[in-house]
């Protein structure tokens, strides 16, 4: 048996795109996965799910063939077909569609189950050149992205590993230990070489808050609130930094005005936070100049996330942290790479007058809601590629219906006979990152990343640019960029965008981006046309999305502010409940892993002891979770870690390891929140029963 270590990147959709150092054995099989050491990010740290990488790749229940079905619509019979068939078929069904009811009737849809940029964003490049109808990928980043650009004007921000140079690190409603192990490397750093100090702010205990020195639980969905109160003390004890604030931002003296009446006392009531323990926070940011604001996504899953989020951030704006090596607030890097993708993405094929539809909407979509159809036609035929929304997306007895409507045509390019591949007719084999070669850059650091190809594929697995090419081909478009290779678009890519070319990121594995100090810490000006960094939002002119404004929009809040559109608990609906992430999946991925799947045990829901024995609960019994748009079963596990009155289910398990085949999201909704659409995952209202 021969080992060698070849580098490569995680694919997966995870903010730490970990350089990889994977052993290849024989030339055709993946050993052990670890992190790559000299790259500064990852540090030679990756989970545990993919460093078990081995058991997903030669998992034996991987697709190898195209299938086509012959049972009913979800019935699960399929037959084998070849590839010239299946391309075939697949190309006369989108014809006839486009045909008998105008291109239109055909979107293709995908997200990130791979972060490769070629692999991932190619099929737009097929929908513009067939006039299909857009996609707008809504479900993961719309409440969290333009809470941030409303305030610094660009998504970027100090470069992720001055944490471990920090004197204080805010782990700001993200579960870091489970969801982007790397945070926790650089945060524990800062605490182990100069006693940083660990603030994580969620709505359970989660392993990240074990780990804190100061942890602040409040509840779901007021965040907005804390950080108003913890300025309100900012301003009252001067800790706020005069000079920052006049030469930095657009309105201090308003704001202060504004919080005056933002008191501990009044954000107590609202997140359930000690007074003490809101004015011990304060002081702590207000007094350590390097304090590090880490915001993650999930406190902006709430219908108000855009605004929690926007207020969090303005807290280094007022100490004035964001001038000091180690302090500010970040959340993703996105700006930093000036990605531009015309070429692979077609953008010169583009006809602006081709609807856009939301891809948190697709239940909407697929039942005909004509206001989710943009007020043109139904979907009649559907390519999906690296995403599985009959387990993820929100609203889900809409999104089955829709699936399994007969006169749909789907078609579903996957790895796995998912829960979306099941409902499909032509089911496609897809190559994993280390079966094909393509070029990353994390969110969550400053590397642009290249992976090459490094086994084959097994069985007659192809690659998602493959089969876009070969489609294009069948459907007659003729633009030269489908006779590319999955190289030379990576190299054009990198050329449009301004970064190295593909020959020298290649040589080097990845290549750091970081921008200069001053820029990364906004010290040149933030990034509005003022260089003030923006406590009184406009969010009409935040650069974000393809729809504009939706949702409540007109009734956001000028300031920072506790926004009250949250689903809160009433009467019937008790129960705040989240859908947190689980460790040992990412989002429906390894779901299918039987290490995964061991490690999760089976779909629950944490409780707090005194809820459960006041509704009569044991541990281990199975209860009805239901609301508006659905019920569901599953098992309850009382957890004093939870406060009284939330709910938290990790993990998008399948629907079919329900009891009755109905997964948690069919509890979670689909309504466009504002500022820009998206999807409240975390915020819903439920009522709890006995399962009979
Ligand atoms: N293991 C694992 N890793 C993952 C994923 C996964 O599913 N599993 N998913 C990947 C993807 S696609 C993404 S986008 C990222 C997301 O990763 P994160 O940024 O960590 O976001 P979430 O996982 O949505 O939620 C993080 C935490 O926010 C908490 N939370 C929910 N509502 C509130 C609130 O109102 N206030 C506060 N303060 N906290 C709240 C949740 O309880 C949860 O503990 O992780 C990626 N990595
Ligand atoms: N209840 C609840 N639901 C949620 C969330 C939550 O917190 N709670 N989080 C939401 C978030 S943040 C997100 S981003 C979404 C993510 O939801 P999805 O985008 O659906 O992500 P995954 O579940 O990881 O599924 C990705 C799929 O892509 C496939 N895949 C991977 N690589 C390739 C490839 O190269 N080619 C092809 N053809 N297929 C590939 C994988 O096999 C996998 O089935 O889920 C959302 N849903
Ligand atoms: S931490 Fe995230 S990027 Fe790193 S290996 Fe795990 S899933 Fe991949
Ligand atoms: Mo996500």
């Amino acid at each position: 048996m021969t080992i060698v270590h070849r580098p490569s990147v995680c694919p997966h959709d995870c903010p730490s795109a970990c350089a990889l150092e994977v052993e290849v054995i024989d030339g055709h099989r993946i050993g052990r996965i670890r992190g790559a050491q000299d790259q500064t990010y990852t540090a030679g740290v990756i989970c545990a799910k993919v460093a078990r990488y081995s058991e997903r790749i030669h998992h034996p229940e991987r697709l190898l063939y195209p299938l086509k079905r012959t049972g009913r619509k979800g019935s699960g019979s399929f037959k084998r077909i070849s590839w010239d068939e299946a391309l075939d078929e697949i190309a006369s069904r989108f014809l006839a569609a486009e045909r008998d009811h105008g291109a239109q009737s055909v979107w293709p849809y995908y997200y990130a189950g791979t972060m490769g940029r070629v692999m991932r964003d190619g099929i737009n490049r097929l929908a513009h050149a067939k006039k299909y109808s857009r996609f707008y990928g809504t479900i993961c980043v719309n409440l969290a992205w333009p809470g941030v650009i409303a305030g610094t004007g660009k998504l970027m921000g100090p470069d992720p590993r001055e944490m471990a140079l920090s004197d204080c690190v805010v782990i700001w409603g993200t579960n870091a230990v489970a969801t982007q192990v790397n945070v926790m490397t650089h945060a524990m750093r800062a605490r182990k070489e100069r006693g940083a100090k660990i603030v994580v702010i969620d709505i359970y205990r989660t392993p990240t808050m074990e780990q804190a020195d100061l942890a602040l639980c409040l509840r779901p969905g007021t965040d907005g609130a804390l950080a108003c109160a913890v300025m309100h003390v900012l301003f009252r004890d001067g800790l706020a930094d005069w000079d920052y604030l006049e030469r930095y931002t657009d309105a201090p003296r308003e704001l202060e005005e504004h919080l005056s009446s933002r008191t501990p006392q009044w954000a107590s009531a609202i997140t359930g936070l000690s007074v003490e323990e809101i004015e011990a926070f304060a002081h702590l940011v207000g007094q350590t100049k390097r304090s590090f604001f880490r915001l993650g996504y999930g406190f902006s899953r709430q219908r108000n996330g855009a605004v929690n989020m926007h207020a969090a951030l303005c807290i280094p704006a007022v100490t004035g942290a964001w001038a000091y090596e180690g302090g500010g607030a970040f959340h993703n890097n996105a700006a930093i790479y000036h990605w531009k993708q015309a070429t692979l993405e077609g953008r010169h094929l583009i006809d602006p007058a081709v609807r856009v539809l939301d891809q948190s909407r697709i239940g909407a979509v697929l039942t005909n809601d004509s206001s989710a159809l943009a007020g043109g036609g139904p979907v009649k035929a559907m390519l999906i590629q690296n995403t599985n929304p009959v387990s993820v997306a929100p609203e889900q007895d809409l999104v089955k219906q829709g699936f399994a409507r007969e006169d749909l045509f789907m078609v579903v390019h996957e790895q796995f006979m998912t829960e979306t591949a099941q409902m499909a007719d032509i089911v496609l084999p897809a190559t994993m990152f280390l079966e094909h070669m393509d070029i990353y850059s994390g969110g969550g650091h400053q590397y642009v990343e290249f992976a090459n190809k490094l086994i084959e594929p097994p069985g007659e697995c192809r690659s998602n640019h493959e089969v876009i090419c070969a489609l294009a081909k069948r459907l007659g478009v003729t633009d030269p960029s489908f006779d590319m290779s999955v190289r030379e678009l990576a190299d054009i890519t990198l050329r449009e965008s301004g970064l190295p070319k593909l020959e020298d990121l290649e040589a080097r594995n990845w290549i750091d981006v970081q921008p200069a100090f001053e820029d990364a810490h906004f010290l040149n000006g933030f990034g509005w046309p003022d260089g003030k960094f923006r406590f009184k939002p406009d969010w009409g002119s935040v650069p974000f999305g393809n729809i504009g404004l939706q949702g409540p929009w007109q009734n956001l809040p000028t300031m920072p502010d506790h926004w009250a559109v949250i689903e809160e608990a009433d009467q019937q609906h008790p129960f705040r409940l989240a859908t947190s992430p689980a460790r040992s999946f990412l989002n429906s991925t390894f779901n299918e892993t039987p290490s995964s799947r061991a490690r999760e045990g089976k779909p629950c829901v944490f409780m707090h002891p005194d809820d459960a024995s006041a509704l009569g609960l044991v541990d281990d019994e199975r209860i009805t979770l239901g609301n508006q748009r659905g019920q569901v079963r599953l098992d309850v596990r009382l957890f004093a870690g939870v406060p009284r009155g939330v709910l938290i289910s990790e993990g998008i398990w399948p629907n079919a390891a329900f009891e009755d085949g109905r997964g948690i999201n069919t509890l979670t909704g689909a309504d466009a929140p504002a500022p820009f659409g998206g999807a409240a995952f975390h915020d819903n209202k439920v009522w709890v029963q006995k399962a009979s």
